[in-house]
């Protein structure tokens, strides 16, 4: 390989990189948080890239309660509907899993887990918007007043 030729790789390279960065790598799209037996959350605030049009979450319960005592669960809406979904979710029940069937207002929720318990899920940030401010919580009672944060897509 002759000198030009060496340069014209690095330069087709560089070329590669710029393409990969101008979209949001799986990475960028992939969120973890964890609850723990004292019921709060690790993190207050959550965001994702507008380019991600899925977003992978994953939640891990760190603490050894069962899931009767201190279930934990993720339930993504937008932060005018937050309290709506806690109250009808408490309603619906255990069985339920604190999230009320059909609830157009939920974009997204986990199943509860326990201590020990881990889950994934995926969902499309389809008709999400940077301009309007979403909140993710827990809808087991009594834990969303302080099991919460903020969501964010950033534009
Ligand atoms: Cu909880």
């Amino acid at each position: 390989m002759n000198k030009l030729t060496k340069r014209l790789a690095g330069i087709a390279l560089l070329g590669a990189g710029a393409v990969i960065s101008s979209t949001a790598s799986a990475n960028e799209c992939s969120l973890t948080i964890t609850a723990n037996d004292a019921m709060q959350f690790d993190t207050k605030e959550l965001s994702v890239p507008a380019s991600c049009k899925t977003v992978e979450l994953t939640l891990t319960h760190s603490g050894t309660l069962p899931v009767i005592a201190m279930g934990h669960n993720w339930v993504l809406s937008k932060s005018a509907d937050m309290q709506g979904i806690a109250t009808d979710g408490m309603a619906a029940g255990a069985d339920a899993a604190y999230v009320k069937a059909g609830d157009e207002r939920v974009i997204a929720h986990t199943p509860l887990v326990g201590g020990g318990e881990s889950v994934s899920i995926s969902f499309s940030t389809e008709g999400m918007t940077p301009e309007e401010s979403y909140n993710f919580f827990c809808s087991f009672p009594g834990h969303w007043a302080v099991m919460q944060g903020s969501f964010s897509i950033k534009g």
